[in-house]
């Protein structure tokens, strides 16, 4: 193994290419390149539910018990806030802060509400390079049905709690396909069995684990449930199938983000009174703005 990928066993160093593969993701992965798995080595874990579950309480937690096992775990933040007002984004460091050593967390700035953006897609493949068992990934749950967390997870944990309110018609509508676990978490609040047994309902067959990740209750019980299910997508190849969908994500994800870059200058040179004395002609300038589109991506990068 060359000493680039030697690097990334060194955390310092890890952080410091996490960081250049914020802004240059490509270019990085391109850098990296032996060292990407050509096998799955991690398990890629995304956790998602609704504001103030306890998503990043039950990572850190989660992170602690494996830990304890000697395994290698590293956990991705994505946060919406904005990263100069940044309160999220330091809650989240802050509780994720006295975690073991050997451990790795990280924020990463989502600028939009798709949840997943090329550069958390990036960091997860330098994550699995420097040869993490677990990597978590949480994502925010909030509302909209968030596909893309399945394409890049190997298992989708989606977390709840009692006291959910109208949310569970939101959670009917789409978390309750995502997961592949579903979590109760709070289970110290004594309304936890109500919601426990109104997800049972929900779910039917799937694994349903009521836990308490603050106060560190049937944590043991949720890792062998995470083992068991993703023992059982081993056996079925599931895990490189989810390396090649999230190769293909990571492509998609940066042609879009050209693409928009570019439809937005060309917009821009859309003239004023053309929408205001025309504005039947929307045809027509979709037509032309299509051709420069087209022109400036084969030209582009
Ligand atoms: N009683 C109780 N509180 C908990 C438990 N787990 C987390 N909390 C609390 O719930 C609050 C939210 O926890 P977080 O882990 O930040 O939740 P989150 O889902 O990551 O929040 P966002 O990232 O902001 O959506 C915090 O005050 C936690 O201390 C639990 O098991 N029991
Ligand atoms: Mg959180």
């Amino acid at each position: 193994m060359s000493r680039v990928c030697v690097e990334l066993s060194d955390r310092v160093a890890l952080s410091k290419v996490l960081t250049v593969a914020e802004t240059n993701s490509l270019e990085i992965l391109s850098r990296l390149s032996e060292c990407l798995v050509r096998e799955p080595r991690s398990a890629v874990i995304g956790i998602t539910g609704p504001q103030g579950v306890g998503k990043s309480t039950v990572i850190s937690s989660l992170i602690r018990e494996l830990s304890s096992e000697g395994l290698k775990v590293a956990a991705l933040l994505v946060d919406p806030s904005s990263p100069i007002t940044g309160g999220a984004v330091l809650g989240n460091r802050l509780r994720i802060s006295e975690l073991p050593s050997e451990s790795f967390a990280r924020s990463i700035w989502a600028e939009d509400e798709r949840a997943i953006p090329l550069r958390a897609i990036a960091s997860l493949e330098i994550l699995e390079a420097a040869g993490y068992d677990y990597i978590f990934i949480e994502t925010p749950g909030a509302g909209q049905v968030n596909t893309s967390i399945l394409r890049i997870s190997d298992l989708v944990l989606v977390i709840l709690m009692p006291f959910l309110g109208d949310e569970v018609q939101v959670i009917k509508a789409g978390l309750m396909e995502i997961g592949d676990i579903y979590i109760v978490n709070k289970a110290d609040v004594p309304e936890a069995d109500l919601m426990y047994n109104y997800v049972k309902s929900l779910v039917r067959e799937k694994p349903l684990v009521k836990i308490s990740a603050l106060y560190k209750k049937n944590i043991n019980e949720l890792v062998k449930t995470i083992e068991t299910e993703l023992k059982k997508r081993d056996s079925e190849g599931r895990r490189a199938v989810k390396r090649v969908e999230r190769r293909k994500y990571l492509i998609e994800e940066t042609l879009i983000e050209q693409i928009h870059k570019i439809l937005h200058r060309e917009l821009r040179e859309v003239r004023e009174e053309e929408l205001l004395k025309k504005p039947g002609n929307f045809i027509e300038i979709a037509r032309d703005l299509k051709a420069r589109l087209a022109n400036k991506i084969v030209e582009g990068p």
